[in-house]
């Protein structure tokens, strides 16, 4: 097969960022309202009283300190703990393309190319703004990209999924060049008055540039070696929204048409899924693990990272092996990986190799080794 490399990379970091403490101090606020307002019925056992928050729940469970966010204010409300992102015109660009061509500039200048050079355009994310016409068409013509363009959906694993679909496509020459976008807005669908999960997500937008390796003149490129892709059915991290909501309006703004998830059964079913996938996928490529220079991966939880990295590695990860960025990202979904990557491979010299990889909903797994040009 033609070598496809990764010749560039591009991040939006939002303007706006909330501590932990932020957080808690308005979820805390949120729960003394709500246990003031039904004291009776809390009184009379009819209903539970809401348990506060913590800072350091969020820490030690985690590993997440802060998190940036499209929209700040709406969510500290108490009264509202959503995102205030108004509608916009059908004339005007969408957030998520705004945040999308942000991103893609920063990796078509790092990959030196223009428009003319790209051909395909993949919105690759956890949840998109509209149903139709597809964010990356838009994507495409802010960009003036001439060719064509589709949004996919694979949860936490949209973004490994994205470069699978870009490799598939250049080598068999639907697509010259590719440019695969992860425009997160992950606060819009998280519950923040659900305590076991308001801390998780953040906002966020990464860009990869692929193409093939005789078309790439950056000065910094990464031979897909091999991609994985696994999916396993799984009800533990779910989210009901969609189109058919309004067929049974008993259900409209209920919990479950936001992020629900199970942590714990998460946390156990996925890690060894993750750390066999990647072990299977080194050894059918002659790669023994401590030939691996680092392990870009998903940034869920801490812990998560620290038993995958073991059982890949050998030993727990130092942060220059599994290096860390959800402290101050939290889990931005597809990102995660990408941002990794994006900020942690400035020491890589040719020859070195690493890995790729995301987990989520699904559930989904996604994998890919990548070499140094
Ligand atoms: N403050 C204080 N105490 C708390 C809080 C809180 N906020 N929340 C829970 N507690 C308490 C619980 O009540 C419990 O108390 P007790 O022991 O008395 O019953 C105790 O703390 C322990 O609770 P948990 O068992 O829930 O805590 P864990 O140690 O399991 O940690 C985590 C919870 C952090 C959620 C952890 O389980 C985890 O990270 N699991 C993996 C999750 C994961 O990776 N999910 C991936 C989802 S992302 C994805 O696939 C993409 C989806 C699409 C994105 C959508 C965007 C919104």
């Amino acid at each position: 097969m033609t070598d496809i490399v990764i010749s560039g990379t591009g991040l939006y970091t939002p303007a706006e960022s909330i501590s932990n403490e932020e957080l808690v101090e308005s979820f805390n606020a949120y729960v003394d309202t709500y246990n003031a307002d039904n004291a009776d019925a809390i009184g009379s056992g009819e209903i539970q009283a809401l348990q506060h928050s913590s800072v350091e729940f969020i820490e030690k469970a985690s590993g997440i300190k802060a998190r940036y966010v499209m929209n700040k204010s709406g969510i500290l409300d108490p009264k509202r703990m959503a995102p205030d992102l108004a509608d916009r015109s059908n004339e005007s660009r969408s957030i998520q393309c705004e945040m999308a061509v942000v991103a893609a500039e920063q990796a078509m200048s790092s990959a030196g190319k223009s428009a003319a050079d790209i051909d395909m355009v993949i919105v690759a994310c956890s949840n998109l703004q509209r149903a139709y016409p597809a964010i990356a068409v838009e994507v495409q013509d802010a960009l003036g990209i001439i060719g064509f363009g589709f949004d996919m959906n694979v949860a936490c694993s949209s973004a490994t999924f994205g470069i699978q679909q870009a490799r598939d496509a250049i080598a068999n020459g639907s697509a010259r060049s590719v440019l695969m976008l992860n425009p997160e807005i992950c606060s819009g669908h998280l519950n923040f008055r659900d305590r076991d999960a308001h801390f998780i997500f953040g906002d966020v937008c990464t860009a990869v540039i692929l193409e093939k390796a005789e078309t790439a003149t950056s000065a910094d490129q990464y031979i897909i070696v091999d991609s994985k892709l696994q999916t396993i059915y799984s009800n533990n991290i779910r989210n009901n929204f969609g189109f058919l909501n309004r067929g049974d309006e008993s259900g409209i703004g209920q919990p479950d048409k936001l992020f629900v998830q199970e942590g714990r059964k998460v946390f156990k079913e996925v890690c060894p899924a993750v750390a066999t996938q990647i072990n299977t996928q080194l050894e059918s490529l002659g790669i023994v693990s401590s030939q691996l220079k680092r392990l870009w991966l998903h940034q869920a939880n801490l812990s998560m990272n620290q038993f995958i990295g073991k059982r890949v590695l050998g030993r727990t990860p130092t942060e220059d092996d599994a290096p860390t960025i959800l402290d101050e990202y939290a889990n931005t979904s597809s990102a995660g990986s990408v941002i990794a990557f994006h900020k942690h491979r400035a020491d890589f010299q040719s020859g070195d190799l690493g890995v790729l990889c995301s987990f989520g909903a699904g559930y989904s797994i996604g994998s890919v080794v990548l070499r140094k040009v």
